[in-house]
């Protein structure tokens, strides 16, 4: 895969990069994307449908098991070479800043910490009324557990749809957007609000926007530079040619 030499001594001489990343950077790990059809019992539900404070409160139980099957499932992956590739780039460029809608904390073990997780994360269990965070929980219980505080049921920290992000995420993210000098943009199909406008807030200010996803987006006529094909394959080719060859 080659790369445009303005786009490598770009990248080489950049000292502000911010990273917005979406489910399909962690679809090679084989987690489903929000694109993707989901399976089994969860087939017949579009996950907006479930990730919904309405959701909750129609049957709390279904929506409590969504997230229990969505956590097994991501104790059982691994991150991909994309998220490791980001995780290098963090350590190769001065001020790096990851900011990700996934809620499957991959980024964190592939050793990314200055990382915003916009839309929370699902291993976190909190209180739906007095929002107290809690480390253990009852899986195998016929109801919802119970808050050890004021009783009320626990839901896992994400933000559902309808629900604000929270603030200081989303300040911390809007402020990388417009003060960075390059804006990647991977694995997000760009839909959900307002994570997608970071990436034009980027381009207003003046920033190179690069966009690597699987398919074209809404995004795409603004970038700068687009590679669409697999994050695990492009990313650390990417890499390669910008920190490791010619050297
Ligand atoms: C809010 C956590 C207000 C939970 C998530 C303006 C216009 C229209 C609608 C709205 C608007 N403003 C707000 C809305 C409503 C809504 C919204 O945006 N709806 C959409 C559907 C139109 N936004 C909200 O509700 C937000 N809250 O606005 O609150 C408010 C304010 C104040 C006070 C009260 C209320 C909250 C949004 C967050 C919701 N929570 N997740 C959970 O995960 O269970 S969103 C969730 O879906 C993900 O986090 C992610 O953000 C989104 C999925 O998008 P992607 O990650 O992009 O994934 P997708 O599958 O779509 O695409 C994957 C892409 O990867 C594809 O393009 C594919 O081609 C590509 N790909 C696949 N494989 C690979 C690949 N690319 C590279 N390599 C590969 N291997
Ligand atoms: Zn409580």
């Amino acid at each position: 895969m080659n790369f445009a030499p303005e786009l490598i001594s770009l990248l080489r001489g950049t000292s502000k990069l911010v990273a917005l990343t979406g489910a399909g950077v962690s679809q090679e790990s084989g987690l489903r994307t929000f694109r993707d059809a989901q399976t089994g019992l969860w087939a017949q539900y579009k996950p907006e449908e479930l990730a919904s404070p309405e959701a909750f409160r129609r049957d709390p139980k279904l929506v409590w098991d969504w997230y229990a099957w969505r956590r097994e499932a991501v104790k059982g992956v691994r991150p991909n070479p994309g998220h490791y590739a980001l995780a290098e780039m963090a350590k190769r460029v001065p001020e790096f800043i990851l900011i990700t809608q996934n809620v499957d904390g991959l980024h964190h073990m592939a050793g990314n910490r200055k990382l915003i997780e916009l839309h929370g994360n699902i291993q976190r269990v909190r209180c739906a009324e007095c929002y107290t965070l809690t480390e253990t929980w009852g899986d195998d219980t016929e109801s919802v557990p119970q808050c050890l505080v004021c009783g009320g049921l626990l839901r896992p920290d994400v933000v559902w749809f309808g629900e604000p992000l929270p603030r200081d995420q989303l300040e911390a993210a809007v402020e990388a957007a417009r003060t960075c000098e390059v804006f990647f943009s991977i694995g997000t199909s760009g839909v959900v609000q307002p994570a997608a406008s970071l990436a034009f807030a980027a381009h207003n200010r003046g920033a190179v926007v690069v966009e690597i996803n699987a398919e074209p987006t809404p995004l795409t006529p603004k970038a700068n530079y687009a590679f669409h094909g697999k994050s695990g394959e492009i990313l650390p080719k990417l890499v390669t040619a910008v920190w490791e060859n010619g050297r």
